[in-house]
């Protein structure tokens, strides 16, 4: 099921009447869904719904003018467009609602994400890129809302960089930047910061978004009059429209039910968009939601009896069809006739869904039963496992909680028996357990060979004569190496383009790579992230400047909803290989000297977390990640970049290891565990610890997700059998995670004399100045006397009292 996008021109009106008729069956197939997949959920059978009726007649325009390459990022309402373009049908639609876990029944998600989040698939099984030029994409959804903004940025400016910037291998992503990436959301959802700051950021960039705006007055219960000034998106955005003098927007505004006039506006925006890389707004107002928000209430409770009326009378399915009527497509018989159908084919493809989704489980659930009897058959307690079983085979469509709840509890009333068939029931839940969880849990990182720990180290070469110099300048170079190297690689953010940076870590770069490959952005956190999410779905590599550590908080919310899950909620269709380029740590002050790990740590599971200690290992762990395919964001010591490093020769090429920590101290009496700036204090302190006799060891982590991969860290505490972890986030931060996958994880308990340490950061933000930081994070006096006290418990006589 597809409607092809010929435009009204030069068509009969045989062709006419055919397209308008297969839309109007689209949109009817579309409305069916939503109807039954509310029936659905309240009997029972699927947990949550959200459908898109009452949107169904600009979707159609939408999907007439949206061509191949061209990429979609929006909203739950969706399912009518994503129909349209092919990209989904009746079976996949109730698959989703159900939660199917195989990707071929369930191409959005494989399950994870609740009916209405649409995506397709830019990756094939190995994880390489198809071409996208050849089909229609869309972005995965995800449910915050106007979190697809951001991202919507990015999808357009690849189109720019694809058409502008010279020397790409453009083949699977673009053909000459010709690609619209066109948004939606809902009229409610427009009162979000993202959706403002992305609207502004496309029109200062000039890329070829078109922004839908689907309007039904509500968001929810709450009515325009609560969100939105003058109850009018597109009145109040009026002064971004362009006119001869200034570049902007092109505004349009159109009622939601008037079919033809829908067609027309959608082709003349693409056009602006595709041609000219302008920006384009379409109001679509006067929708409705004839079932109200989801299943989650009924919207009787809040809309007024004439509202309801209204939208019964201005429903667009209805208006359609009367339109269809008035112009002869076809007869009120003809129309019943279609919609008879259609609803019989929605049945059908709902049921066949339906069999689908039980089928495995039905198999689980056989096999389980007999498992689970054949251990009763051979246990004193015969009759508690067989009440399991039965209760087990009496369910009719099983769901796999249950399988595993039954054959899991039969194990308890085995404990002190031995035979084949309890040892046959240990082996099923183990290997049940090993083939069901993946469905759930695969794919929060990549899974193909260019997954970040499947690339080798390369260490840095130096010259005989190779000079010391400020670090910045490795950094500098070394970027300079990755540009030439990688055409496809960029770079933006707040100063990052004109003056170099603002610690001249890119000085000179705009004037030799241009203005689209080194840019600077406004003072925009969450797009600046969105640009480089939507760009990297789009096969450029772009490395995205978030100025201090301490401003990442206003991306956070898009990295860990959007880039976060990225390939978790596609179950590995789609990547973002973005880097995220930050610096931070120890300097002055509130917000410049922020060491937020553990909020990041527990916020971006998916994004790798890279915390080098100088700007050498900072240059390696760029390399590393150009050549892999997953995102991450990279730390830069912002104390760092005026101290002397020596020089590497292979700019562009050494590689600094993700996930592998690094002795850079070895002793024998404590471990001492740290990372970014505070590690060179923890390199000066285990130098004064030597004088008074105390041999540490010292472990620099450099990567905190993942997080010491190959468990170096235990064989160190195996060796010393003290433990002190020291960071300079706030307590029971990030130094909880280290101690947890030390003591826990790598079983570092056992080998403990001493209790394990952590020494982190006071609670509140670091105070102003060299004092403020003194009385603030971890002090060379701080961990002396730590690790001395330690020292002192354990050998009173070697190591008096300090105190
Ligand atoms: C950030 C965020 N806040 C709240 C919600 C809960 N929520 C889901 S949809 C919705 C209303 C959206 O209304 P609108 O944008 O007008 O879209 P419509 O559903 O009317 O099409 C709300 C409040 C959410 N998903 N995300
Ligand atoms: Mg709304």
């Amino acid at each position: 099921m597809s409607n092809t996008s010929k435009t009204t021109k030069d068509i009969t009106f045989e062709d006419f009447k055919a397209e308008v008729l297969s839309d109007y069956k689209i949109a009817v197939t579309s409305r069916e869904c939503s109807l039954l997949g509310r029936r659905e959920v309240l009997t029972g059978k699927a947990k949550f719904g959200i459908f898109g009726d009452g949107k169904e007649v600009p979707q159609l325009a939408m999907a007439k003018a949206f061509k191949n390459g061209d990429f979609r990022s929006g909203y739950y309402r969706d399912q009518t467009f994503m129909m349209a373009i092919g990209a989904l049908n009746i079976q996949q639609f109730f698959a989703g609602l159900y939660g199917h876990t195989n990707i071929a029944e369930e191409p959005m998600s494989a399950g994870r994400q609740m009916g209405g989040h649409f995506a397709t698939h830019s990756l094939n099984e190995d994880g390489s890129w198809k071409n996208l030029t050849q089909q229609k994409n869309s972005s995965a959804d995800i449910s915050p809302t106007a979190g697809q903004m951001p991202r919507l940025l990015g999808l357009a400016q690849a189109s720019k960089i694809y058409r502008e910037v010279e020397g790409i291998d453009t083949e699977k992503f673009s053909v000459n930047g010709d690609e619209i990436a066109w948004g939606t959301i809902g009229n409610a959802s427009t009162s979000e910061g993202l959706f403002f700051e992305t609207i502004n950021a496309a029109g200062v960039l000039q890329v070829p978004m078109v922004m839908n705006v689907w309007d039904d007055e509500y968001g929810i219960s709450v009515h325009a009059k609560h969100q939105t000034t003058k109850e009018n998106i597109s009145e109040i955005l009026k002064g971004f429209q362009r006119d001869e003098e200034n570049s902007g927007y092109e505004i349009f505004r159109v009622k939601g039910w008037d079919y033809p006039n829908l067609v027309d506006v959608y082709q003349r925006a693409a056009v602006v968009a595709r041609k000219e890389h302008c920006p384009v707004l379409i109001h679509v107002n006067e929708l409705t939601q004839p079932q109200g928000h989801s299943t989650s209430g009924s919207h009787e409770r809040y809309k007024s009896k004439e509202r309801l009326a209204w939208e019964v009378e201005f429903d667009c399915m209805s208006k359609m069809r009367q339109w269809m009527i008035e112009n002869n497509i076809f007869t009120d018989e003809e129309a019943k006739a279609i919609e008879k159908d259609i609803q019989k084919q929605v049945r059908k493809g709902k049921q066949a869904a339906w069999t689908a989704f039980v089928k495995p489980q039905k198999e689980e659930q056989i096999e389980a039963v007999a498992v689970l009897k054949a251990a009763a058959a051979n246990s004193s307690n015969k009759a508690f496992i067989e009440k399991l079983a039965n209760e087990l085979e009496v369910i009719k469509e099983p769901i796999r909680k249950e399988i595993l709840i039954a054959t899991r509890k039969a194990l308890r009333y085995v404990t002190t028996e031995n035979s084949e068939s309890k040892t046959d029931l240990i082996n099923w839940i183990a290997s049940y357990k090993a083939k069901i969880q993946p469905k759930y849990s695969a794919n929060l990182y990549s899974e193909s060979n260019l997954r970040a720990d499947n690339i080798n180290a390369e260490a840095p070469k130096y010259k005989v004569d190779a000079e010391m110099v400020d670090a910045r300048l490795i950094m500098r170079d070394n970027f300079d190496a990755i540009f030439t190297k990688y055409p496809e690689s960029l770079i933006f953010g707040e100063d990052a383009g004109h003056i170099g940076d603002v610690n001249q870590g890119l000085e000179g770069m705009q004037e030799k790579y241009g203005e689209l490959r080194v840019s600077d952005t406004g003072i925009r956190e969450a797009t600046i992230l969105g640009q480089g999410i939507g760009m990297a779905m789009r096969g450029l590599r772009p490395i995205a400047e978030i100025q201090y550590l301490d401003y990442i908080l206003y991306a956070l919310q898009i990295m860990s909803d959007d880039l976060a899950t990225l390939q978790y909620r596609t179950n590995g269709k789609q990547k973002a290989p973005l880097i995220i380029r930050t610096r931070g740590h120890r300097l002055e002050g509130i917000w410049h000297s922020g060491s937020q790990m553990g909020g990041l740590i527990h916020l971006i599971r998916g994004i790798h977390l890279l915390v080098p200690r100088n700007m050498t290992k900072a240059a390696g762990f760029y390399n590393t990640l150009l050549e892999g395919d997953e995102p991450a964001v990279v730390v830069e010591c912002l104390n760092g970049y005026r101290l002397k490093e020596k020089m590497p020769s292979n700019l562009g090429e050494f590689k600094t290891p993700i996930g592998v920590v690094e002795t850079v101290k070895e002793g024998s009496d404590i471990t001492l565990v740290s990372y970014g700036s505070t590690l060179r204090i923890v390199e000066e302190t285990a130098k004064e610890l030597a004088q008074v006799g105390i041999d540490a060891e010292v472990i620099d982590i450099q990567s905190l997700l993942p997080l010491d991969i190959n468990h170096d860290m235990v064989k160190s505490v195996q060796k010393t059998n003290r433990l002190l972890v020291i960071d300079e986030d706030v307590p029971g931060g990030a130094s909880a995670y280290i101690l947890q996958e030390i003591v826990e994880k790598q079983d570092g308990y056992r080998y403990l004399d001493s209790k394990p340490q952590t020494l982190a950061a006071k609670e509140h933000r670091p105070a102003y100045g060299t004092d403020g930081d003194y009385f603030s994070k971890p002090s060379a006096e701080d961990i002396f006397e730590k690790v001395y006290e330690m020292m002192h418990e354990a050998n009173p006589a070697k190591f008096p009292t300090l105190f």
